[in-house]
């Protein structure tokens, strides 16, 4: 595939992104009505999740039917053409159902290696996009990361697991992060940590548990920026490793601080 084929994944997403967030306001306007959890009590899924992943599901086979796709809420497709869509309808769930900033992430993979991706922030209507060797943008307009070399003086990112044992552990770890570091930010929604990092909003994102379509579209929005990932797209989602994005004078600083990642259940 060439850069310009990889810029119309991304135009694509940016579409299908756009339309399923509006699609989500539609819901929380209307009111949400079905609340269900899944891998604990504070791991929600709503009729809207669903109905954003169907309608994305619905315009990516339409305008690329040998595509793979992977979906939180369940799609689950093998691609031929080589290209598979890392989907998260609504990223931050928790964060939509109280109010707070969520975005529907859609990233578009070559195996272990994002090619292409939009991220779409409803609430502040901020389109995040990126392509392979195309660069990183918002709202149009190129992005990149902080020059910045003291972790000291770093803002840092990060989320915690749905298992109550494994946050006692994560906070344990914060612990000590949070004396060497300028400050921390909890957004709620990895999609858009990882936009942050790119956008010099903050300096640096780290998390573990997470999953393949939580950071797909954002991994590649950040490297494209200028970040340094510090493990592989395909490591980052297989639970265990310790996902850590960063501006490059403060990576390997805050890979020492943070260390190895506690083990989930
Ligand atoms: C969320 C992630 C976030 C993490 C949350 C949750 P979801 O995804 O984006 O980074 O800290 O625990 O996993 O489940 O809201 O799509």
């Amino acid at each position: 595939m060439t850069e310009t084929d990889y810029k119309a994944l991304s135009e694509l997403a940016q579409d299908i992104a756009r339309e399923a967030g509006q699609l989500a306001l539609d819901y929380k306007a209307k009111g949400l009505t079905q609340v269900d959890t899944k891998s604990s009590e504070v791991d929600m899924v709503t009729e809207a999740d669903k109905a954003c992943e169907k309608l994305i599901v619905e315009r990516l086979t339409a305008a690329r039917p040998e595509d793979g796709l992977k979906g939180e809420e369940g799609a689950d497709k093998p691609s031929t053409s080589g290209i598979t869509w890392h989907i998260d309808p609504i990223d931050g769930t928790t964060n939509y159902l109280y109010g707070l900033p969520f975005a529907p992430s859609l990233g578009a993979a070559i195996g272990d290696e994002p090619v292409a991706g939009a991220i779409y922030a409803p609430f502040s209507d901020e389109m995040f996009d990126a392509y392979k060797g195309g660069g990183s943008r918002l709202n149009g307009e190129t992005i990149r990361v902080n020059e910045i070399d003291r972790l000291d003086l770093a803002l840092v990112s990060s989320g915690l697991y749905y298992d109550a044992d494994v946050r006692t552990k994560q906070a344990q770890q914060l612990v000590n992060v949070v004396a060497h570091i300028r400050d921390l930010r909890r957004g709620g929604a990895a999609s858009l940590d990882l936009c942050s990092v790119a956008a010099g909003r903050t300096d640096a994102y780290y998390e573990i548990g997470i999953n393949s379509w939580d950071i797909a579209a954002g991994m590649l929005i950040a490297a494209e920026a200028g970040a340094t990932i510090k493990t592989s797209f395909e490591a980052n989602w297989n639970k265990g490793t310790q996902m850590i994005v960063a501006a490059p004078g403060i990576a390997d600083a805050l890979s020492e601080l943070v260390g190895d990642p506690p083990e989930l259940n």
